[in-house]
């Protein structure tokens, strides 16, 4: 096991640890950075009140709102000459959130990430894929560090580009593929219709992440590319991938707890909840110099699993990521993730697991169309048959999501592929407002 004297450290010294780091980082953000020493003023606590580890509660969160008024340097705990590297997200929804790395970050990042790609068995005689995006984004180069501490031959393909994904996974013999799962769905599929035997490749191994995918998506990519498909989870906010990640037990998300901090708290009151309860995860960079961030509100949903795990790593899990809180959508009155739709649709013989959620409001009412693309055997089939596969979905989604939506299937190969995060939900209740 990559670094094993960490990874399987008894739970009180882990917590040893985890107290030490946090007193530390809390007065490093007090000293350093006038943005936390004025929050923590305002909330009236000072680095001497953390005293145990359950004081975290007392300190206050940050925002994305929050890192973005801090943009570009403003949250740095660092001479802006110790930063090394700098990633940031995509911000195509405002100013992007920026990640600066220390020389002792990148090392950091190295070994996360090597913990990472080691649950998946990768070492020395593996050839890892990377097909996650080289650049500002965070997936290509953390992928890239993990796999060269662990001394694999690296494939820095970055994404997109299938046809050349394909002839390169032949030729160097892949034997692991990382990228979202998305887009390993997309190869997979352009695979097979090229006529390459993608079951029978070396590929062995995937690392998927940066979107949220069920485990009915899981066990299509096993199928389709015989691997094992690993989760893997994290944000450019803490570090990038190399959060959390699954072992072979495939149950749960092991959290780099003596780097990364975890909390689950209720979405609405910012409480803490205890194990088992669902909410809000809450992460603390303890672990971080560059621009370590504090009680980080992430808005996705999970639990926290303590029950110890059968590979012994000591570090306790989060369930697999049930969706974001400001994802999930309200159709009249009643929640809904979009991976509760993609669980119904892939049990559904004939349909493909490409899809489309469509919201939208009539008069007063809120109205939900799931397009989700046929397979070439239905497509051929008669009208008849279509329709009633539609009504058969229309009755999976209204007892899995409680509400009444409307199934449109469409012909294969008509909704738009991803190569990096798919975008699947077109929520049009504000445009059709306005256009009234
Ligand atoms: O997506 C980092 C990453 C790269 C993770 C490669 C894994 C692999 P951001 O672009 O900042 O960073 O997006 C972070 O993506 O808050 C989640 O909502 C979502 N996300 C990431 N991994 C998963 C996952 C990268 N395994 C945001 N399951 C997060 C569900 C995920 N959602």
């Amino acid at each position: 096991m990559w670094n094993e004297q960490v990874q399987t450290m008894p739970r009180s010294e882990l917590a040893a640890v985890q107290l030490a780091r946090l007193k530390d980082l809390v007065a490093r953000l007090h000293e350093r950075v006038p943005f936390y020493r004025a929050r923590m003023d305002a909330s009236g606590v000072t680095p001497a009140d953390i005293r145990t580890l359950e004081d975290i509660a007392r300190l206050p969160f940050t925002s994305k709102a929050d890192m973005r008024e801090g943009y570009p340097f403003g949250l740095f705990a660092v001479e802006p000459s110790e930063i090394v590297e700098v990633h940031m997200s995509s911000g195509t929804t405002g100013k992007p959130v920026v990640d600066g790395y220390t020389a002792r970050d990148l090392e950091v990042w190295s070994d996360v990430m090597a913990r990472t790609l080691d649950m998946g068995g990768v070492g020395q005689d593996d050839v890892v894929q990377n097909a996650y995006g080289y650049g500002l984004f965070t997936g290509g180069f953390g992928v890239h560090y993990g796999a060269r501490a662990l001394g694999a031959t690296v494939l820095p393909i970055s994404s997109g580009n299938t046809l050349r994904q394909l002839q390169v996974m032949q030729d160097f013999r892949s034997t692991a593929l990382t990228c979202t799962p998305s887009y390993a769905m997309f190869m997979a599929e352009h695979g097979r219709d090229l006529g390459i035997d993608m079951v029978g490749l070396p590929l062995r191994v995937g690392f998927f992440g940066a979107e949220p995918w069920s485990e009915a998506m899981r066990a299509e990519l096993e199928a389709k590319l015989g691997i094992r498909a690993h989760d893997i989870y994290g944000l450019t906010e803490l570090i990038g991938p190399g959060v959390a990640a699954e072992c072979p037990e495939q149950d749960g998300l092991h959290v780099f707890e003596d780097v990364f901090y975890p909390e689950i708290v209720d979405p609405r009151t910012g409480t803490p909840l205890p194990a088992g309860a669902q909410g809000e995860l809450v992460l603390t960079a303890i672990g971080r110099e560059g621009s370590p961030v504090l009680r980080y509100r992430t808005h996705d949903i999970t639990y926290l699993m303590d029950a110890p795990c059968a590979c012994g790593r000591t570090s306790r899990r989060i369930h697999r990521l049930m969706g974001r809180n400001d994802d999930m959508l309200i159709i009249r009155g009643v929640n809904v993730f979009p991976q509760q739709v993609e669980e119904v649709l892939l049990r559904i013989q004939g349909v493909e697991p490409h899809y489309r959620l469509l919201v939208d409001r009539e008069g007063a009412l809120d109205t939900l169309t799931v397009e989700v693309e046929m397979g070439e055997a239905l497509f051929s089939d008669e009208v008849r048959a279509i329709i009633a596969l539609e009504r058969r979905i229309e009755a999976e989604l209204h007892s899995a999501l409680g509400i009444q939506a409307t199934c449109a299937l469409v012909n294969p190969r008509t909704i738009e592929r991803s190569e990096g995060k798919a975008r699947r939900v077109f929520d049009r209740r504000e445009v059709t407002t306005h256009a009234r």
